[in-house]
């Protein structure tokens, strides 16, 4: 197809369309697509072509060198913008300024004698080559060369591409079960396929402390480790059995920064959770005197569930937390420090003379509000270091920090609430959103939480309740998923729990608004899988397969 016929075709196809062709497995599927005729075939002479502004625009064309070089075999120059380059039958790649496709948006557009790429920011030209890697065959996620693979075509299509949210995340809970460095690259490369942003790091429970601090080195030497644990019993209703084995594991500051330089090649921000005031009993062994009653002696928790001893709101432990807060801010640059905020039972405030008089002092009615004293206390150091905090939803009861972000995760009336006070949410309902819950039948499927959300479920989720007016919804910034460990002692199984419903979460988190497909989308995923059996990710298989 002539270039001047695609254009024109591509203008009158701008609407959300769906992949009906083998070839278009795009997962997320993009914003504005238009299929063509042919496609362009790219020959070891083939050229990538760059104008761009700055070397981590130009990452994104390395990037796809790499990938052909390694699954292709293709050896392809990189050459600095010419008039000649640029009219060959080559990629390029051009920086552009009109503000069409936003801070993470591009254009793919995709002729059988040339491929244009063009995008404002680095996020742009990386989410670009994400796209144009799920054009050509699904051989090119192999780490090793492919030699049954002779051509390597790319249909012609037209896109104009951007996410529908800026807050696309995914939550790993390390605190259950810690993962090791390896794994946590390999979940952020996968979240970068997908075009997920943001990695919401939980670090700190009752059953494990996993960052070091510098200045509190027990919160890792005793933190860390826990005897053998029970698995199950998570509330009253779960299974128990024990699995005879110690667990620890904690990242080192060293660590911690080679992960955050890593996530920043993929665009990802990090945002890291230190729990408050509740789920504390980890920090609780290490240091005592940051509980209401410190004579007692305090274990790392070897059950799942909800742990009566907290943080006391006394002057020792907003010292001690503010501390630990300012190594965090200086190992994270993101915007957001996540300080937890739920489950925080209040028996041992109860109980406690100091807790009671200074609620009196500070003419407090409860222990909701006194909980609401703690994290407005947490907030104001923390924005004081120039960042933003985010709580989970019962950060709304007693009233809300002035400035925190909140997420809905025990349904979405905590959203609402929190739309409607004019406070930025996330959304990650747990019916919709917990990817701990199962997904196919309990009976067949391993030991899970409980709860059921199969993948169509998840698919068909909306982030905007239909209750907010059109003023309230601008605080919708997106949707997560969460992935808590209890029943993942491995990195397998996380993989098992969390493909293929995160490519859910990606499409519903970029797609434009609108009625999503799901035969459309299973269609495409079926290809995808070929993707995640080249990385390797140990998805279920047996939704799709019935034989595996
Ligand atoms: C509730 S979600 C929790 C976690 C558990 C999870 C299990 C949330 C803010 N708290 O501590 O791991 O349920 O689904």
């Amino acid at each position: 197809m002539k270039p001047i016929v695609a254009f024109f075709l591509f203008i009158a196809c701008l609407t959300p369309s769906f992949a009906q062709e083998t070839e278009y497995n795009l997962l997320p599927f993009p914003a504005q697509f238009a299929g063509g005729e042919g496609h362009f075939s790219i020959q070891n002479s083939t050229q990538l072509v760059y104008n761009l502004k700055d070397i981590r625009q130009k990452q994104a064309v390395l990037l796809l060198a790499d990938y052909l070089k390694s699954a292709a075999g293709l050896t392809l120059k990189t050459t600095a913008w010419t008039a000649a380059a640029a009219k060959g039958k080559n990629i390029v790649f051009q920086a552009h300024t009109q503000k069409k496709c936003g801070p993470e948006g591009y254009v793919l557009r995709v002729f059988t004698d040339r491929v244009l790429v063009e995008a404002e920011t680095a996020a742009g030209f990386f989410y670009a080559v994400q796209t144009f890697l799920q054009l050509l065959p699904t051989d090119i996620y192999s780490p090793k060369k492919i030699t049954t693979q002779t051509s390597w075509n790319v249909p012609s299509c037209d896109i104009l591409d951007k996410p529908r949210f800026s807050y696309r995340g995914l939550q790993l809970d390390v605190s259950r079960h810690f993962m090791p460095v390896s794994f946590i690259k390999k979940y952020l490369d996968l979240m970068a396929l997908h075009k997920l942003n943001t990695f919401h790091w939980h670090l700190t429970d009752d059953q494990g402390w996993r960052i070091e601090i510098k200045k509190y080195p027990n919160l890792t030497k005793i933190g860390s480790k826990r005897a053998e644990t029970l698995v199950g019993q998570y509330y009253q209703n779960y299974p128990m059995q024990f699995d005879g084995k110690t667990h620890e594991g904690f990242y080192t500051q060293a660590e911690i920064r080679d992960v955050v330089n890593y996530a920043k090649t993929k665009h990802i921000t990090i945002i890291p959770e230190i729990e408050l005031p509740g789920h504390a009993l980890a920090a609780l062994a290490a240091y005592p005197n940051l509980s209401c009653d410190p004579k007692k002696t305090y274990e790392v928790a070897t059950k799942w569930g909800v742990f009566e001893d907290v943080f006391c709101p006394n002057e020792t432990t907003f010292k001690v937390l503010q501390d630990v807060l300012t190594e965090v801010i200086t190992l994270f640059p993101g915007k957001y420090v996540h300080i937890g905020g739920d489950e925080c039972p209040k028996d041992a405030w109860k109980k406690s003379e100091f807790c009671q008089s200074l609620i009196k002092k500070l003419k407090l009615k409860d222990e909701h509000e006194l909980q609401s004293y703690f994290i407005k206390r947490i907030e104001k150091f923390v924005n004081s270091k120039g960042r933003v905090i985010i709580g989970w939803d019962e950060i709304l009861e007693g009233g809300l920090a002035p400035k925190a972000t909140v997420m809905s995760w025990r349904g979405v009336q905590g959203g609402i609430d929190a739309a409607r006070q004019k406070h930025d949410v996330i959304m990650t309902p747990n019916e919709f959103m917990y990817l701990d819950h199962y997904q196919g039948d309990p009976n067949t499927e391993p030991l899970a939480i409980g709860g059921y959300l199969p993948l169509e479920k998840i698919y068909g989720y909306e982030p905007v309740p239909a209750e907010l007016t059109a003023a309230e919804e601008k605080y919708i910034l997106g949707a997560q998923a969460n992935v808590w460990t209890e029943y993942m002692p491995t990195p397998e199984k996380v993989e098992y729990m969390v493909f293929p419903r995160a490519v859910a979460l990606a499409e519903l988190t970029w797609m434009p608004k609108g009625p999503r497909n799901f035969e459309d989308f299973s269609y495409r995923l079926k290809n995808h899988l070929k993707r995640l059996d080249h990385v390797g990710v140990n998805y279920s298989r047996r939704l799709f397969d019935v034989t595996a």
